[in-house]
């Protein structure tokens, strides 16, 4: 069983109110936080901090950053998250390895960065036991069952009445003039502008108005900058992939759309660690332009501005499949068993933590 013994997807509901048990309960060990942007829609955004005496002042350890959901259908994606907390605290004291690993870092768990949007999927989802049409994650009409493949935030666009002042109920007033969200992963500040995004509210890769104008995006934006990230893997369905800088190939950005780029300068360690990662689950590890080019990605901003290693995961084969896959996604399958997604983040940990003697980087 998974580390928490859930047998069904979380609701946003169930994600806040895991986030305060585990609190709760390992006083010592974990303690939630609140973004410091709320949602579109309003609501409040949670996350949870792991690391031994939690409570105790920022001594500067490593950061291990790891976040779900910004696109809105990719449900595993944060269940992986949550059940990488779960292993962890449930198995401090218990396990010398993960005991080791949490006291010599901290773990920062974000699992629901776009609550407005997960809400609507998971919603509309249930209703129809997660079968629906795919809309092509553009929602260009909300309200009707498309919502479960909605992957894009709550910013509605001129012309979308929203009766509820939700994005719930919001309908276009305006043919032709609507469009509802800002794809997240693409209104990161890096290289924003440039190509594999789009301009265009209707399109399922609409990258905002400005960088950073969404409070989804500025709250990891400053979530990061306040911390020493080492190593960040933010989740996503599907494709069985490890992805690592960079995002856009290097020769389709302009120097005028930001930091001219080549190879990165850790390529030689990020796919060390990527394909370390990969032998546990039998994803592919490669450049994230390898599969598309994307501007204003959270792994480019990520590792252009921190430094950090960092990872887009694309998890599996359907945005959200049956939940017994997940299951089987965390903890290995067939060749994988005993392995699966739950030992490569352990092994991203370790590299966190220890980027000097890990044995990924030196071999
Ligand atoms: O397009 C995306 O945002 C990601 N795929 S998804 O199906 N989850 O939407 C991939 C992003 C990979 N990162 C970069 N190419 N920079
Ligand atoms: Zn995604």
């Amino acid at each position: 069983p998974l580390p928490s013994g859930r047998d069904a997807y979380r609701t946003l509901d169930d994600y806040d109110t895991d986030m305060a048990a585990l609190a709760l309960h390992h006083r010592d060990l974990v303690k939630t936080f609140t973004l410091p942007h709320r949602s579109l829609d309003g609501r409040l955004i949670q996350g949870i901090e792991i690391g031994r005496d939690v409570n105790g002042p920022d001594t500067g350890l490593p950061v291990f950053l790891m976040m779900g959901l910004h696109h809105a259908r990719e449900w595993p994606s944060g269940e992986m998250t949550m059940e990488f907390a779960y292993d962890l605290v449930l198995n401090y004291g218990r396990d010398q390895r993960i005991t080791d690993l949490v006291n010599r870092s901290r773990i920062v768990i974000v699992p629901v960065v776009n609550p407005d949007g997960f809400d609507r999927s998971i919603t509309d989802g249930a209703l129809l036991d997660g079968r629906v049409v795919d809309d092509g994650g553009t929602v260009s009409i909300l309200g009707t069952p498309g919502a479960a493949y909605m992957r894009k935030n709550c910013r509605v666009a001129d012309g979308v009445d929203t009766p509820d002042g939700t994005c719930r109920l919001a309908t276009a007033t305006t043919p032709g003039a609507f469009g509802v969200g800002v794809d997240l992963n693409r209104n990161y500040g890096a290289y924003w502008g440039g190509p594999g995004a789009s301009d265009q509210f209707v399109n399922p890769t609409y990258r905002g108005a400005t960088p950073f104008s969404e409070p989804e995006s500025q709250n990891i934006r400053e979530l990061m900058s306040g911390r020493q990230v080492t190593t960040m893997i933010t989740n996503h369905t599907f494709s069985d992939l490890i992805l690592r800088p960079g995002g856009v190939s290097p020769d389709q950005v302009a120097p005028s759309q930001g930091v001219p780029i080549g190879e990165a300068a850790d390529e030689e360690a990020m796919a060390a660690l990527g394909a370390a990662m990969a032998a546990q689950n039998g994803y592919t590890s490669q450049r994230a332009y390898e599969l598309y080019d994307t501007t204003g990605s959270t792994d480019d901003w990520s590792y252009n501005t921190t430094g950090g290693f960092a990872f887009t995961w694309e998890i599996g084969t359907e945005f959200h499949p049956p939940f017994p896959e997940v299951v089987d996604e965390y903890l290995g399958a067939g060749e994988y068993a005993g392995k699966g997604n739950r030992e490569a983040y352990l092994i991203a940990l370790e590299n966190a933590v220890d980027p000097q003697t890990h044995s990924v980087l030196t071999g």
